[in-house]
Order: C-alpha cells, then structure tokens, then sequence
C-alpha cells in the first residue's frame, strides 16, 4: 500500500502525466477564469436609456431625481453627457414606482440613464451620444410643457424632435448613416411633458398637438424644394422618401405614423420638482422597456 511519502515522492518525480497535469492548470486557470467572469453580469455592457430635449427642460433633474430619490435644489446648464446606472423591475405594481429605483431584489434590470446636454450649441454631442449608445433601448425626450405654449420655445424644440425621430427612423429602415442597409432595432420614443406643477403647463394632449402641428410645419418646409419640383408622388426616389417624416405624403404629421418604422412614441405628462414628485409613469414607461 502506497504511503504518504510514496505519493509525494511520485509527485515530485518528473514523469509525463504530472508535467501534463501541472500544464493544464497552469493553463487552464486563466482561461476558466475569464470564462467565468466574461458570462458574469458585469461584464455585458447593460441597455442604455437615453435623456434629450432642448435646455431648461429638467432632463439634469430627472436624472438627479432618479439617482438620489430626491430632486435637487438647483442644477446648472449641462455642458457634457453624464451617465448613471440604475435598476428597474417590472415585477408587480407595488415596485413600478422610482422611489425602488435602487431596489435590486427580485428580477430587475440593470440599465444606463443617460443625460446628455441641450443647448443648441451642444446638439451635436447630444446627437453624436444617441448615435453612439449601442444597445440603445429608449429615448426620453424631455420638454418644458410650460413653454411650450409659446412659439419661441416651440419651433426650436419640435425642431429637435423632428431631427430625433428622423434619425431614428433612418436608423429604423437602415436608410443612411453608417449602418446603411442594416435594419436596426426601432426605439421607442417618451415625451416627457414635465414641470406639470405649473399652472402656465400644457396638458399632455396639448403638448402632443401641439409638437405635432408644429412637426407638421417643418416637414413641409424642409421638404419645400421637393413638391415645388412638381415631381409626382409615384415617381419621386427613394432618397427622397428616407428624409420624409412619418407618413410619405400625408398632409399632417401625427406621432402614430412612426408605428410604420415600429417606433412607439408616447406623451405623458410629470413633474420632477412638484412637492410630491411625479415621475412613476415615465419610471414605468422605461423600465418596461430596458
Ligand atoms: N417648476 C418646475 N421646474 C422644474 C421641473 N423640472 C425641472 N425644473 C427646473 O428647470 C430648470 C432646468 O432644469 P435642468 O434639469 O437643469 O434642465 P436640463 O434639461 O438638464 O437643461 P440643460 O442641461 O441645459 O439641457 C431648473 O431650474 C429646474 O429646477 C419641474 O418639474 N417643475
Ligand atoms: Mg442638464
């Protein structure tokens, strides 16, 4: 019977198995190793959330809001995109509420909010963020519903709109861009009407006409050149159709002709700074979605 010492002396003798033995964990750890945490949940890349709207919308509140529980006192004009990771379930009613943001038991989904700045100035990093963001999986348009009542804040802000739903719905037929001829996934799309604690605020359903008349407008004026041309609609290219919003040739633009591309677009209406913060139907609307 083989004693202790016969087993180590065997050990310690060089012979081809124990050589081959200590070569494959000497190899096969590493690998095993990054095996392991390459499948572990930190290592995928989690879906990404995206804020955008014109300044002054509250798109930093939120986020803030979102991250802390609580919204801030004040915030400054963004001037960089700033991402903050949070987690949603979507397990029963009782949780849909963004107060369990942070909330990690049962199922929930980690996922990136992404809040990006809105002056003019700053669109294209704003732009250049939402071309970016793989696994992007929701867009949060945030907009000022006060505002929107005046013209001045109107046209700038349905021009950003329409400038991020055509994108998407370039991206969404694979028309352009560098993605040209590959069908992406279509990203819906939330218009956050906040600051509903103001009496001056619109209602959502005015804050959709009105994006929506306003969308009208300037598809027809970026399309000016086209219908002036006197081209018929059936001999017109297909060009000219990829840069169409919506519908192709419908007289008024409506948010339910994105459902063409499979983009879902919905207005619902909230307050990040009311007393009582009211943000659970956006909190519902995205975490349904990551
Ligand atoms: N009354 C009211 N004010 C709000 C609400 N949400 C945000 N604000 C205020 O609106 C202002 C702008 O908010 P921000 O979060 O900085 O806006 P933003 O969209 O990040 O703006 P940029 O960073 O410039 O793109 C701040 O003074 C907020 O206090 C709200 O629900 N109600
Ligand atoms: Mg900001």
């Amino acid at each position: 019977m083989a004693t202790f010492a016969d087993v180590v002396e065997a050990l310690m003798t060089p012979s081809l198995p124990v050589i081959l033995l200590g070569l494959l964990v000497i190899l096969g750890a590493p690998v095993l190793l990054h095996i392991i945490l390459a499948s572990s949940a930190a290592y995928t890349t989690p879906p990404v959330a995206i804020l955008l709207g014109p300044d002054n919308g509250g798109k930093t509140a939120l986020l803030t809001l979102l991250e802390r529980g609580t919204a801030p006192a004040q915030t400054h004009t963004s001037q960089a995109a700033h991402a903050i990771e949070l987690s949603a379930s979507t397990d029963s009613a009782s949780k849909t509420s963004f107060r369990n943001h942070d909330d990690a038991s049962g199922t929930h989904t980690k996922f990136l909010l992404l809040d990006t700045p809105g002056h003019g100035k700053l669109r294209t990093v704003a732009m250049g963020r939402l071309a970016r963001a793989d696994k992007l999986c929701a867009v949060v348009f945030v907009v000022d519903a006060a505002a929107l009542s005046e013209r001045d804040a109107l046209a700038p802000t349905a021009a950003y709109l329409y400038d991020v739903l055509l994108y998407l719905q370039k991206k969404a037929t694979g028309a352009g861009g560098h993605s040209k001829g590959a069908k992406a996934k279509a990203v819906p799309v939330l218009v956050a009407a906040n600051k509903m604690d103001l009496f001056t605020a619109l209602p959502a359903t005015m804050v959709k006409a009105h994006l929506e008349t306003e969308l009208t407008r300037i598809r027809a004026s970026r399309s000016k050149g086209l219908l002036d041309s006197g081209v018929g609609m059936d001999d017109v290219g297909s060009e000219e159709q990829d840069g169409w919003l919506g519908e192709y040739g419908s007289e008024k633009f409506s948010f339910e002709q994105m459902r063409e591309f499979d983009i879902d677009v919905d207005v619902v209406g909230g307050s990040v700074m009311a007393e009582d913060a009211d943000v659970d139907r956006w909190w519902w609307w995205i975490a349904q979605r990551v």
